[in-house]
């Protein structure tokens, strides 16, 4: 058997196709990477999802022949199949405003209690359930989310992967089965909901036309299908008593538990138990992220990434902070502006140059990220000594430095692409080549490139700048 695996990882803001071998450490090659993002048509915010299918079968054709394949993406967003297995419309994107008032109302139908009794899970705008029902369902047989969608349209299979069903809003938390009871509650139609499956599990061959495609067959394998779960899986942790931040345009942040914790303080707190692997549960917040930034240079056309942060860095320290995870900040849109509404609201004097709107994102994320870890140590009693900041922001070594910083705790960053470490290893060990969790992480503590940061600094400072946003 080859050590050859490939996963499919689609971000927010790019989705990529890598190649892994573990013949070694795992080694990774980037078969194909594709920008990705929302598209807007009349008042509806899309997914391209037959471009990102495209793009997929050129970074599998890219990348040649593997054992399996697994897919894993963003969370919550779905495709409707009628009857013949056909899609229906186009996916919607969770930032599209549909569900507007849609979690008021479920709460006062159900109770926001035995909601998160049932499911878990932290309130937001988007979470499936809200958006299925705005839905129009009268023709739809299945509902697949995004990763178990292309896994449909490679295998022919259809199915839902446990931790990206947990972030439904329609799965149990305690028995990680479908929550019937809920779903019947909701009237929701029961047929859209397809057998689940575990990570690891085997999804099926490539069909006959995809192979053909792209001059090759394997078996597909669900991963830790939600990106989060495979990222959690790959942190390099060793022991209990970390904290992760999943940074990319969502920063997910918190601590990963044996079991939920659903207390009321834990509601009201809008903490999240996401299903992991192997039965552990990521218990998160989702703070708004690197979008902040990557929403402020689309503003800026033509602005470097590399010479923003260069700038930031010298900037002010402490001159404007935000709370990143405003609702204001969610959808599209001139994200300066409302940075600047932001602070004017708060008393402070809006940043004056895109260094310094950086440098205000920065900090608000790391005060973020600082109050989502000391929340999860909080609400779960966890012990955490040191935090894993894994991603695409894992490059970013200022909000390193400020993340450490602001949470007193020294801060490794990396890898950056945990999320494709995490799909492979599933992969892997499902094969028979990885025994479990901790091995993974420890494979990728002992192969990938890592930094670590220090806590330093004024503390009081950060004290100071939080009671300004929260
Ligand atoms: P997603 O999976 O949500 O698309 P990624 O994990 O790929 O996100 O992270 C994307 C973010 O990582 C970018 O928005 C950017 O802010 C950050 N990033 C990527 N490369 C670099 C780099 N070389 N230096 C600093 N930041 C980077
Ligand atoms: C990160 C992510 C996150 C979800 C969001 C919709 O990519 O999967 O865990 O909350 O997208």
């Amino acid at each position: 058997m080859s050590h050859r695996f490939a996963a499919v990882d689609l971000g927010a803001s790019s989705g990529r196709v890598m190649l892994a071998d573990l013949s070694g450490g795992p080694s990774l090659t980037e078969a194909h990477r594709f920008a990705n993002g929302p598209v807007r048509v009349a008042d509806r915010l899309h997914w391209d999802i037959l471009g990102i299918y495209r793009e997929i079968l050129a970074g599998l054709r890219a990348a040649g022949p593997v054992s399996s394949v697994g897919v894993d993406s963003w969370a919550v967003d779905y495709g409707l199949l009628d009857e013949s297995g056909r899609l229906i419309g186009n996916p919607v994107h969770y930032r599209d405003d549909r569900t507007r008032g849609v979690p008021e109302r479920v709460a006062a139908l159900v109770g926001a209690e035995t909601l998160y009794d049932v499911s878990g899970l932290q309130v937001l705008p988007f979470n499936t359930l809200y958006q299925l029902l705005t839905d129009r369902l009268d023709g739809a047989a299945t509902m697949l989310l995004i990763p178990d969608l292309i896994g449909y349209w490679l295998t022919g299979e259809v199915g839902a992967e446990v931790t990206n069903a947990s972030t439904t809003g329609l799965l149990d938390v305690r028995t990680r089965s479908w929550a019937w009871p809920l779903i019947e509650r909701l009237g929701l139609p029961a047929r859209l909901f397809p057998p689940l499956r575990q990570p690891g599990e085997p999804i099926g061959g490539l069909r006959r036309d995809v192979a053909g495609e792209i001059g090759w067959s394997a078996p597909v394998r669900a991963a830790g299908s939600h990106d989060t779960a495979s990222a959690v899986a790959a942190v390099p942790a060793s022991g209990p008593a970390f904290a992760y931040i999943s940074c990319g345009t969502w920063s997910l942040a918190g601590v990963e538990l044996p079991g939920p914790v659903l207390t009321p303080q834990s509601r009201a707190a809008n903490f999240t138990n996401e299903a992991g692997i192997d039965g552990t549960v990521r218990y998160l917040r989702n703070v708004m992220g690197l979008w902040l930034l990557q929403e402020c240079m689309r503003a800026w056309p033509g602005s470097d990434l590399g010479e923003l942060l260069k700038a930031a860095a010298a900037e002010r320290p402490f001159a404007a902070v935000v709370n990143p995870d405003k609702p204001v900040f969610l959808p599209p849109g001139d994200m300066p502006a409302r940075i600047a509404a932001e602070c004017r609201r708060t008393g402070q004097r809006p940043p004056a140059s895109p260094a310094a709107y950086t440098r205000c994102v920065l900090e608000s994320l790391a005060l973020g990220h600082r109050r989502a870890v000391r929340q999860a140590m909080e609400l779960s009693g966890r012990d955490v000594e040191v935090v894993h900041l894994v991603g695409g922001g894992s490059y970013n070594e200022l909000l390193c430095r400020l993340t450490a910083d602001a949470c007193g705790l020294p801060v490794v960053a990396g890898p950056a692409e945990a999320t494709t470490l995490g799909n492979v290893l599933v992969q892997a060990r499902a094969a028979g080549l990885v025994s479990g969790l901790e091995e993974m992480r420890s494979l990728v503590a002992s192969s990938q490139p890592l930094r670590r940061y220090e806590p330093s600094g004024d503390a009081r400072l950060w004290d100071e700048a939080a009671a300004r946003v929260f």
